[in-house]
Protein backbone atom coordinates (compact mmCIF):
# COMPACT_ATOMS: atom_id res chain seq x y z
CA UNK A 1 0.00 0.00 0.00
CA UNK A 2 1.08 3.49 -0.69
CA UNK A 3 2.62 5.66 2.30
CA UNK A 4 2.17 9.30 3.38
CA UNK A 5 4.61 11.92 4.25
CA UNK A 6 4.58 15.43 5.56
CA UNK A 7 8.19 16.59 5.39
CA UNK A 8 9.55 19.93 6.56
CA UNK A 9 11.13 21.81 3.72
CA UNK A 10 14.11 24.00 5.00
CA UNK A 11 15.35 26.60 2.10
CA UNK A 12 12.27 27.96 -0.28
CA UNK A 13 11.48 31.77 -0.75
CA UNK A 14 9.42 31.30 -3.89
CA UNK A 15 7.16 29.50 -6.48
CA UNK A 16 9.97 28.55 -8.14
CA UNK A 17 11.72 26.95 -5.81
CA UNK A 18 7.87 25.19 -4.91
CA UNK A 19 8.17 23.52 -8.61
CA UNK A 20 12.11 22.45 -7.92
CA UNK A 21 11.14 20.39 -5.42
CA UNK A 22 7.64 19.18 -6.59
CA UNK A 23 9.86 17.70 -9.88
CA UNK A 24 12.75 16.81 -7.56
CA UNK A 25 10.24 14.38 -5.15
CA UNK A 26 8.59 13.35 -7.90
CA UNK A 27 11.32 11.98 -9.93
CA UNK A 28 12.25 9.34 -6.92
CA UNK A 29 11.88 5.86 -8.04
CA UNK A 30 8.59 5.02 -6.03
CA UNK A 31 7.17 8.79 -5.58
CA UNK A 32 3.31 8.76 -6.70
CA UNK A 33 2.52 12.38 -5.86
CA UNK A 34 4.74 15.31 -4.35
CA UNK A 35 2.95 18.58 -3.53
CA UNK A 36 4.13 21.31 -1.46
CA UNK A 37 3.18 23.94 0.17
CA UNK A 38 6.10 27.14 0.72
CA UNK A 39 3.56 28.72 3.30
CA UNK A 40 3.76 26.41 5.56
CA UNK A 41 7.43 25.05 4.22
CA UNK A 42 5.97 21.29 4.07
CA UNK A 43 5.99 18.78 0.93
CA UNK A 44 3.32 15.84 0.84
CA UNK A 45 4.93 12.64 -0.59
CA UNK A 46 2.41 9.50 -1.80
CA UNK A 47 4.89 6.85 -2.18
CA UNK A 48 5.03 2.96 -2.74
CA UNK A 49 6.44 1.73 0.70
CA UNK A 50 10.11 0.77 -0.45
CA UNK A 51 11.01 4.58 -1.03
CA UNK A 52 13.27 5.83 1.95
CA UNK A 53 13.02 8.64 3.89
CA UNK A 54 16.90 8.85 3.00
CA UNK A 55 16.38 9.10 -0.30
CA UNK A 56 13.78 11.71 -0.38
CA UNK A 57 16.51 13.93 1.66
CA UNK A 58 18.69 13.26 -1.01
CA UNK A 59 17.09 14.29 -3.46
CA UNK A 60 15.65 17.55 -2.20
CA UNK A 61 19.57 18.14 -0.97
CA UNK A 62 20.42 17.74 -4.58
CA UNK A 63 17.85 20.46 -5.88
CA UNK A 64 19.55 22.86 -3.31
CA UNK A 65 16.69 22.78 -0.15
CA UNK A 66 16.76 20.74 2.69
CA UNK A 67 14.86 18.58 4.69
CA UNK A 68 16.59 18.74 8.49
CA UNK A 69 18.34 16.18 9.80
CA UNK A 70 15.77 14.27 12.52
CA UNK A 71 12.51 14.29 10.13
MO1 LIG B 1 14.21 31.88 -7.50
MO2 LIG B 1 13.15 30.33 -5.41
O1 LIG B 1 16.03 31.60 -7.67
O2 LIG B 1 14.89 30.08 -4.79
S1 LIG B 1 13.72 29.58 -7.44
S2 LIG B 1 13.86 32.40 -5.19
Amino acid sequence: APVNWTLPIEGMTCASCVGRVERALSQVPGVRRASVNLATETAEVEADAPVQAATLRAAVEKAGYEIPAGS
